[in-house]
């Protein structure tokens, strides 16, 4: 088998990637190891910036967004019994859109049948070869024994576990990492969200946050320390424990009900540098981790999918390299601004274990800082909103 650009990995990043290749007439194959309803299963982001917003638009799959996304235009921060707004839409005259990845990644897998394009499913041992020449190809076996597809390029978009980014070399790889003492428990419930705007909490129990999917679909996270399990957490305990993390007004407001979806997540921040190897360039997961509290993920794998999908209509079209030589590092310019931005906000609102007093008072007066001046909460926005590409 032949194509020009072999896309491993069939989440958000490759299918976004897959979609705008074939819109310009780019053909690719996409290598997924799992199935489509297990992709779709994740619970995952629920942020989107206006970047990509557009580029769904540029994809042809903003009709189900453009349906039933909400638009919102601040968020509510609270510190114990204290909260405030930042208005984006006042500083950066933009809002973001609320619309969940299962929902953008299952409007991506529609649009990719009906244009017939190739993904190939339980894709396993895929392997990378001669990334480094101009001949490279992909081998792999989704259950007829192994078979082997040639192409021009290789996209990695197998997100934080894959196997593209340990192709790169040791000796050309550097990882920069930083874990977070804690994770996140998050729950999914068909309940109507606690507020119409999400609320980013941070108490003196730990940080919670409100977030939802639709009228009648909630999402909320605690933060929890990392040797808890989930089934540590009955319902009630979890919903108990959100109450007394959030500003009293809304705890008597939150309408409870039964989890349709619980899980722990941990916190990393992490960049692996450079994200182009000879053919083989990284997008998303892939290359780069936030820690959720920036709700940058997504976002971040979407500036990713953006550079890389300009270059390659701009050297299938004029014979122009020049976009695919300054992938890495266009990417990383970006990347590294909302790797901070997400740090940044993480130890903003959480509890740490070894937080001394001083700490404490270093956080509390960032918040009262941010609360107090319009300059603070306009880099908040602009950044929240998502910096240009
Ligand atoms: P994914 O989604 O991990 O998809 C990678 C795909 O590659 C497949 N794969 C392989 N396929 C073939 N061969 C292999 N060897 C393979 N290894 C893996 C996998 O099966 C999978 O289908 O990466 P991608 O596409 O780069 O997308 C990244 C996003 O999923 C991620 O950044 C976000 O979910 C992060 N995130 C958030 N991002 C936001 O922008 N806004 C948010 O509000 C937000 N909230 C979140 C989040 C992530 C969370 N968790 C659980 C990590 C909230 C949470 C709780
Ligand atoms: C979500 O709705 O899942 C969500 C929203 C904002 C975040 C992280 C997750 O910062």
């Amino acid at each position: 088998m032949r194509t020009q650009v072999v896309i491993i990995g069939g989440g958000p990043s490759g299918l976004l990637l897959s979609q705008l290749l074939d819109k310009n007439g780019i053909d690719s194959v996409v290598l997924e190891r799992k199935t489509r309803d297990y992709v779709l299963g994740r619970i995952r982001a629920g942020v989107l910036e206006v970047g990509f917003v557009d580029l769904m638009r540029k994809a042809g799959v903003a009709a189900n967004m453009d349906a039933h996304s909400f638009t919102h235009d601040g968020t509510i921060i609270a510190y114990n019994n204290e909260q405030f707004r930042i208005d984006f839409t006042k500083h950066t005259g933009t809002p973001v859109v609320v619309y969940g990845q299962t929902e953008v990644t299952r409007d991506l897998y529609e649009a990719r049948e009906v244009m017939d394009g190739k993904i190939i499913f339980n894709s396993e041992n895929v392997q990378i070869h001669d990334a480094e020449t101009n001949a490279p190809y992909v081998t792999f076996d989704a259950g007829n024994g192994e078979e082997r597809i040639d192409c021009d390029y290789i996209a990695g978009c197998d997100g934080f576990h894959g196997v593209s980014r340990p192709t790169i070399p040791d000796n050309i790889r550097r990882d920069y990492e930083k874990s977070y003492p804690f994770g996140w428990l998050g729950v999914l419930s068909e309940t109507p969200p606690v507020n119409h705007e999400l609320i980013y909490s941070s108490s003196d129990r730990g940080f919670a946050l409100c977030s939802m999917r639709h009228e009648n679909l909630s999402r909320y996270y605690i933060q929890v320390p990392l040797s808890d399990g989930v089934e540590k957490w009955s319902d009630d305990a979890f919903w108990d424990e959100l109450r007394r993390r959030i500003p009293q007004e809304f705890a008597d407001k939150l309408i409870t009900g039964p989890s349709i979806e619980k899980s722990i997540a941990p916190l990393r921040s992490f960049v692996s540098e450079p994200m182009q190897w000879g053919h083989l360039f990284l997008c998303g997961d892939a290359a780069h981790i936030v820690p959720p509290t920036g709700a940058k993920g997504l976002n971040t794998a979407a500036s990713d999918i953006h550079y890389l999908y300009n270059a390659f209509v701009d050297f299938y079209r004029n014979n122009n390299e020049d976009g695919l030589k300054t992938y890495s590092n266009r990417a990383l310019a970006r990347i590294w601004k909302a790797e901070r931005f997400s740090w940044w906000m993480t130890n903003l609102l959480h509890r740490f274990p070894d937080q001394s007093g001083f700490d404490l008072k270093m956080q509390r007066a960032d918040l009262e800082f941010l609360r107090d001046n319009e300059a603070a909460q306009r880099v908040l926005a602009e950044n929240y909103v998502g910096l240009p590409y």
